[in-house]
């Protein structure tokens, strides 16, 4: 059975994937390839190969694609509802340990509800989470304590500017060893502190943060980058595009950390913490120990309205 040396098969981490073409990097250097049509067949998905995907490919002779003979189980996914088929989830990202949830002062404004929502979604995935502040050069007086709300959570949160480089190194330092995406809404500075942890990255960024830019989607596909030191950080486009996302109804109060300790002790099993009589979570709400805004977001998550 020696005839099965073959000793050309590698492994690789997925960096970018656009219609047909994956770009993956290996030992060697960054590899191109395809997709085995076998592959293809098994599983008919827009996300059968994505980005953060641990892949073992076939390298092409010289000049010709590689072929991704198998992508190897995924440990974790930032996933959305897929775009044209509702109750599918379509998986964005993969083995991905941290979420950088950006946010700017100034403009695009504040959406408490985007952050629970983002929030909700990593504890769905078990994913680590800091919650980035940026533009804080542009902060006003009154916003200094927006965030604090979250850090008593127990959340990480990094006030940041990439025009003057506060907070940069501690996000570097939160990159190393690690597998990231920086996601949030288009014009928060998701390149601009990437490129601002790591300049020789040069990302596109967008070139006014007016009004008049917004919606324009600077980033348009989701791609990985080695990080120097060790890592890989994924720049995602703006929120429309990552769309709404998958998240099963009965998880999500666990989702909500502040619920945890509360849950269980509802009158009925199957509390959905909404008009249910005996609710120990709606009674934390009025006791004042759960955020009624937090709640909010929980209930508007249930009820789909941004799903
Ligand atoms: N004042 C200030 N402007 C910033 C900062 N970070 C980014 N910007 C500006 O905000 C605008 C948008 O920055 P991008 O980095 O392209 O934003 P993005 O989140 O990557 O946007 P999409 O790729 O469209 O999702 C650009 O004009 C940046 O120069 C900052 O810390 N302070
Ligand atoms: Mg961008
Ligand atoms: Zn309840």
């Amino acid at each position: 059975m020696a005839t099965l040396a073959v000793v050309t098969v590698e492994e690789g981490i997925v960096l970018r994937a656009t219609a047909g073409f994956i770009e993956v990097a290996t030992s060697e250097g960054v590899v191109t390839c395809k997709l085995r049509g076998r592959l293809k067949k098994e599983r008919q998905r827009t996300d059968l190969c994505v980005i953060g995907d641990r892949v073992r490919l076939s390298p092409g002779a010289d000049g010709d694609l590689g072929t991704i003979e198998e992508v190897l189980p995924r440990e974790t996914v930032l996933s959305r509802q897929h775009p044209a088929q509702a109750h599918r989830e379509d998986v964005i990202i993969a083995n991905l340990d941290r979420l950088f949830v950006v946010f700017a002062f100034g403009d695009p404004p504040f959406h408490p509800r985007m952050l629970d929502r983002f929030l909700a979604i990593a504890e769905h995935g078990g994913l680590e989470v800091v919650i980035v502040a940026n533009k804080l050069d542009q902060v006003r007086p009154e916003q200094r304590a927006l965030f604090d709300r979250y850090a008593a959570l127990g959340y990480e949160v990094v006030h940041a500017s990439a025009l003057t480089g506060e907070g940069v190194d501690t996000l570097r330092e939160r990159l190393l060893g690690k597998t990231s995406a920086f996601v949030g809404a288009s014009g928060v500075g998701k390149s601009s502190l990437i490129n601002a942890i790591d300049p020789a990255l040069a990302l596109r960024v967008g070139e006014t943060s007016s009004h008049t830019t917004k919606g324009k989607h600077t980033t348009r596909v989701a791609t990985l980058h080695p990080v120097a030191g060790g890592g890989y950080v994924a720049d995602t486009p703006g929120i429309r595009e990552l769309g709404a996302w998958a998240l099963p109804l009965e998880v999500l109060d666990r989702c909500f950390v502040e619920m945890r300790p509360h849950l269980g002790q509802c009158a009925f099993r199957d509390c959905r913490h909404r008009a249910e009589p005996g609710c120990a979570v709606k009674a934390a709400v009025e006791a004042g120990s759960i955020s009624p805004e937090r709640y909010d977001s929980y209930l508007r998550l249930y009820e789909g309205e941004e799903r």
